[in-house]
């Protein structure tokens, strides 16, 4: 909150031009070579921002074999110092904070989620993640080993080599720092595939990985469709897949994966993480956390607390400040800096939403606030409430991916750890309680890759972030996400007598 108050001084461009809405392989600017573009939308407005260049197989072969040479035995890549790749990501995070105002106003142009949150948060948090893990360019040690034998042994951390990367439209430009940090700092190369709902920020990082110096073909950005990401999990010479996104594309990627070459993947996958309310609460504070855990970003947050368990002898209180809060919110203008909410991304995010709450309403939750389209231009969508979610309920099932909170009541312990962990997904969850005991059980019988204490979508470079189950499997950021970016070669060398 502090952060987002300081943000409100700052002075967006309420008109960014457009620089970039080419291919970018190996440092230049490409038409698609079908000739086909596509459009990105404002999602204010419903208008049309500009033709992106839409890439397709034989675009995603060309970058791919951009990468492979970038990634040759003696390339000016590989024989870089570790230090100096670090250098580079370095100065790529200046170039972002240096163009901040410009980058947040593009990704609110073309994302609509606020630019008094885009620019402390994505943009901010992009900048660190880069810096984060330019730190660890030289850091990723092996270890030597006490071998049987008269053996010398001793480990490397290599980069796995080129990889696929394929992100969403939520987070475009925090998608992308979280994907080519850790591949670059461990000296991979990169193709990066952003969202067809979201490509700008990214072209405008690409150019500006150029200007930091990266060599040609060490970061590729080809945007395009769905069918683009398909071609690069298809590619032969493609060593690994990072994907964010719904739990139903990251099968099809992890299948196909695994015909032909046997690809690494990464998956960061859908969620439906439980929040759980214990009675013991500041209750003003634990509504405001529950409603920003389920309403932050649109509603559209991998990580959302989208299943609230309130403890049955505050639920009613909890139920009626809940609404209250949710009346309060400001939707509208994301340019606006008192706007607390802005349009989903698209259309089809948006009818997607009003379906599931029709369907929520049919099935007998109880609807307590909001369930429209607001306004009737852009794809706003009003902060919704349901009151007696069910487990069975489609509402507590399916990921919704939008302003729509459901609060659900429990009696015990035991009956909650049971109840949260009845999905599929296992992304996070978060407790509220003073009970330091209460906290620990719970916290150990939930399978989420995250557990918040007390607080909600905290997310940092320095700590681990995935999921469990059908969220997904990998880690990314902190030291765990290196791991996903290196293969760990081991050297035995003999020698005419060891000595201890
Ligand atoms: O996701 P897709 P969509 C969830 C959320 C949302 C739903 C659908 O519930 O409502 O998914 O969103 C690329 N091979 N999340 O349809 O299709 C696509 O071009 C390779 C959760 O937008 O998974 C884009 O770049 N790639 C989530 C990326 O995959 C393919 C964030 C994501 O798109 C492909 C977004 C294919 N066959 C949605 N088809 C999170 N985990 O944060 C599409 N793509």
């Amino acid at each position: 909150i502090a952060q987002f108050s300081s943000a409100a001084q700052l002075k967006p461009e309420l008109t960014p031009n457009v620089l970039y809405s080419g291919i970018f392989i190996n440092n230049e600017w490409h038409k698609s070579k079908s000739g086909e573009t596509f459009p990105t939308v404002n999602p204010s407005t419903g208008k049309i921002i500009t033709d992106v260049q839409r890439g397709s197989k034989v675009d995603i072969d060309i970058a791919v074999d951009a990468a492979n040479e970038a990634f040759r035995l003696h390339s000016p890549w590989r024989t870089m110092d570790a230090s100096e790749r670090g250098r580079l990501l370095y100065k790529l995070a200046d170039l972002m904070e240096r163009d901040s105002l410009y980058i947040a106003s593009l990704e609110t142009l073309d994302n609509g989620k606020p630019f008094h949150q885009a620019h402390p948060m994505d943009v901010t948090l992009s900048i660190k993640a880069l810096r984060y893990m330019a730190g660890w360019a030289d850091k990723n040690h092996g270890k030597t080993i006490p071998m049987d034998g008269n053996y010398f042994g001793y480990t490397k951390h290599e980069p796995v080599g080129v990889c696929g990367q394929i992100i969403p439209w939520n987070f475009p430009l925090l998608m992308m720092a979280w994907k080519i940090g850790p591949a670059l700092s461990m000296g991979n190369t990169v193709i990066l595939k952003p969202a067809e709902q979201t490509p700008l920020t990214s072209l405008y990082v690409a150019q500006l990985s150029k200007e930091a110096g990266f060599p040609p073909g060490v970061l590729n950005v080809v945007p395009g469709l769905g069918d683009a990401g398909a071609a690069l999990v298809a590619n032969q010479n493609v060593d690994k897949i990072a994907f964010t996104g719904s739990t139903q594309v990251g099968k099809m990627i992890q299948q196909n994966s695994g015909i032909g070459n046997l690809k690494r993947t990464t998956l960061e996958l859908g969620g439906k993480s439980p929040n759980i309310i214990l009675a013991d609460v500041d209750i003003e504070k634990a509504v405001e956390a529950a409603h920003n855990a389920v309403y932050f970003n649109q509603g559209q947050v991998c990580c959302a607390g989208s299943r609230t368990f309130v403890e049955e002898s505050i639920y009613d209180e909890f139920v009626e400040r809940s609404v209250e809060r949710a009346k309060q919110r400001k939707v509208g203008d994301p340019f606006h800096p008192e706007t607390e909410q802005g349009p989903q991304v698209d259309e089809d995010q948006m009818n997607r939403i009003l379906g599931l709450i029709k369907e929520g309403v049919k099935q007998g939750a109880k609807l307590v606030h909001g369930g429209e389209r607001h306004g009737d231009e852009g794809y706003f969508v009003q902060p919704t409430v349901f009151a007696d979610v069910e487990d069975h309920h489609i509402l507590a099932r399916e990921e919704i991916f939008g302003p729509v909170q459901q609060l659900m009541k429990f009696k015990d312990l035991d009956e909650i750890i049971v109840r949260a962990n009845k999905t599929n997904y296992g992304l996070a969850s978060a407790i509220f309680s003073k009970d330091v005991d209460k906290i620990n059980y719970i916290a150990q019988g939930i399978k989420a890759g995250t557990v918040w204490v007390n607080c909600y979508n905290i997310l940092a470079s320095q700590a681990p972030f995935g999921g469990f189950k059908d969220s997904g499997h990998g880690r990314e950021m902190g030291e765990n996400g290196l791991s996903q970016y290196t293969e760990v070669k081991t050297i035995i060398v003999s020698q005419l007598q060891k000595n201890s």
